[in-house]
């Protein structure tokens, strides 16, 4: 079958048809996410998007920002998506495009993609996918099982604290990693060190070009984010961690994390592996998670 993949992040939004037998996409198309509070605003956008694939689609799949709990999407953190919080993500779609549609969490539906694309000899039982982007997301693989959460919440270790003093997160906690390492993170840390604004990839362009104050700001968030995978260790038994995300897959920056884990004792440090599917992860984890349970 051909399924319609949809991902759904802070910046953009894909949208591939993808071979199940093969798990290879056949096309792709993307757009820059709205920022709106809007839901009409938002589904045009989709609606646009998808009308031009919904001739060759046998079933639509979802990866999104969001909790995503019975097709809806509830944002944790509004603010990655211009104050949008809630969205009925399946039935819009299933409006749009009038096949059976399915929906999940963006970094959960990556978790799985990367779980099964692991060498099957690696004798992986808990692995963790970390994305650093917009925000930061997570996906996590208990006994080689997907973990979606009954509620559809696990994996969003973005809104686990780094810093109890530390500044609001658009979802209410205060000090939120997602708050001091993320993508948006870095370019808001950046804009108020340089007094001129900045998105994290300026600062992180900022950063290779060796400026050292950018460079700080690249390093802490990589040391938070190597804190959040000790402390995950410790606590679920990880063997293997996998990192995506724009600034994740970044220069250098996954080396970083290396170094900072490096300096922990042996038990805290998991096997730290990039990303294999790259930008693809989303889209490729939900095509084969949903063409699985269709089968
Ligand atoms: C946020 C949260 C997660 C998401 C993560 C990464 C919202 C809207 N999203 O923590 O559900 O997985 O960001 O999302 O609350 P991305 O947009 O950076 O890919
Ligand atoms: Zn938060």
């Amino acid at each position: 079958s051909v399924c319609l993949a949809v991902d759904i992040g802070g910046t953009k939004i894909a949208a591939a048809l993808v071979d199940c037998a093969t798990n290879h996409i056949i096309e792709r198309c993307q757009i820059a996410t709205p920022k709106t509070q809007q839901p009409a605003i938002l589904s045009a956008a989709l609606e646009s998007l998808l009308i031009p694939f919904i001739a060759q689609a046998d079933f639509v799949a979802v990866a999104s920002t969001g909790i995503i709990n019975n097709g809806i999407l509830i944002a944790l953190n509004p603010t990655n998506l211009g104050g949008l919080n809630r969205f009925e993500l399946v039935d819009y779609i299933y409006k749009i495009t009038q096949l059976p549609t399915y929906a999940i969490n963006d970094a959960q539906a990556a978790a799985w993609y990367e779980f099964i694309s692991l060498n099957p000899n690696s004798n992986t039982d808990n692995m963790l996918f970390i994305t650093i982007s917009t925000g930061i997301g997570g996906g996590l693989v208990l006994n080689q099982q997907l973990q979606t959460g009954a509620r559809g919440i696990s994996g969003h270790i973005g809104h686990t604290v780094v810093n109890a003093n530390g500044p609001l997160c658009g979802c209410g906690r205060q000090g939120c990693i997602e708050k001091v390492a993320s993508g948006t993170a870095i370019g808001e840390i950046g804009t108020s060190l340089f007094n001129h604004l900045y998105s994290g990839q300026d600062v992180y362009q900022l950063a290779l070009e060796g400026n050292s104050a950018a460079l700080n700001i690249i390093h802490s968030s990589a040391a938070a984010v190597a804190e959040l995978i000790a402390n995950l260790t410790i606590t679920l038994d990880l063997d293997t961690v996998v990192i995506g995300g724009s600034v994740g897959l970044a220069p250098n920056y996954c080396n970083y994390i290396q170094q900072y884990l490096n300096e922990k004792p042996e038990l805290y440090r998991p096997r730290i592996i990039l990303a294999q599917s790259g930008g693809d992860a989303g889209l490729l984890g939900a095509a084969s998670w949903f063409a699985q349970q269709q089968s």
